[in-house]
């Protein structure tokens, strides 16, 4: 720990990335953790592409509904709060997040790429352009598009599909600028948002990794703190 304190202290320019299990001590579930990840009990392929949705519209639609709801009811852990007050110490610091649950931002971050879009809007699945925030919410089916009348999906990104353009651009920029990154709470293997840390350290910054389970990350970190989130963020970036 105090190895990795030291390389907060001296960084300027910090890159946060983060995954799931920056939430799970909030009690979002992960994707791929055994027993406990979604993945175990839902199909990627049923609930997270396109195809999946069209063939089933309410399926997939409810199984956000009820994603949505918990994160609704959930609140930003001692981790995300670590992060947020790191902000005015490390001017210039950027979080870089997979997830769509909007937790860093309630947290406080003020700056924060989402790489995967967010689970609190939606879009026109027939691509018109409609996105919206506040919508009229059935969780049993999706609502039509007030524009033109095709379904509404969740603005997420799902497998497949490009990831937001100038979001992914900026968290790329930024990974080759930044002389630290914290990955937090990722396993790294959904790409191209896991070739984030490989960048930085390309370019030639100190990676630290946060996650109680070893990841493909490790071997180019220069420390690595096993735990989770909530306990080692705030002892890590306390001031
Ligand atoms: C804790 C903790 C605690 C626990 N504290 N830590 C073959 C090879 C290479 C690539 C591909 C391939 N086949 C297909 C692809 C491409 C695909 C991909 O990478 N697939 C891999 C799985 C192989 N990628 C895509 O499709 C992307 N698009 C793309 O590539 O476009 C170009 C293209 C077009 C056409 C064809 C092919 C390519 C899009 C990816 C979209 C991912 N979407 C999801 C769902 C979002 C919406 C939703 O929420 O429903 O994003 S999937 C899911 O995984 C979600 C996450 O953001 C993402 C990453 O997961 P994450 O965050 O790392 O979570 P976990 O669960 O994996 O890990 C949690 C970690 O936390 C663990 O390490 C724990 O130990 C740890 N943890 N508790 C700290 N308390
Ligand atoms: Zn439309």
């Amino acid at each position: 720990m105090g190895r990795a304190r030291g390389l907060v202290a001296r960084a300027q320019r910090i890159v946060v990335f983060t995954g799931a299990g920056m939430s799970a001590e909030s009690g979002i579930p992960t994707f791929r953790d055994a027993l406990t990840g979604l993945w175990e009990r839902y199909d990627p392929e049923q609930l997270a592409t396109e195809a999946g949705f069209r063939s089933d519209p309410p399926l997939v639609w409810s199984w956000y509904a009820s994603r949505r709801q918990a994160i609704a009811g959930a609140a930003p852990n001692a981790g995300h709060r670590a992060i947020a007050a790191l902000e005015p110490r490390k001017p210039g610091l950027l979080v870089v997040t997979q997830n769509v649950d909007g937790l860093h931002q309630r947290a406080g971050s003020g700056d924060v790429v989402e790489l995967h879009g967010s689970i609190l809007r939606v879009r026109c699945l027939a691509g018109c352009g409609v996105v919206e925030r506040g919508w009229q919410d059935d969780p049993r089916s999706p609502p039509p598009c007030p524009s033109c009348g095709a379904p509404l999906r969740p603005d997420v990104v799902w497998f497949g599909e490009l990831l937001p353009e100038e979001a992914l651009r900026r968290a790329q920029r930024a990974a080759m600028r930044c002389d630290l990154m914290l990955v937090v709470g990722t396993s790294a293997l959904v790409y191209p948002a896991a070739e984030l840390p490989f960048l930085a350290a390309r370019g030639g910054a100190q990676v630290l990794v946060v996650n109680p389970e070893p990841t493909e990350v490790d071997g180019i970190a220069s420390a690595s703190l096993h735990g989770p989130a909530g306990r080692l963020l705030p002892e890590l970036l306390g001031g």
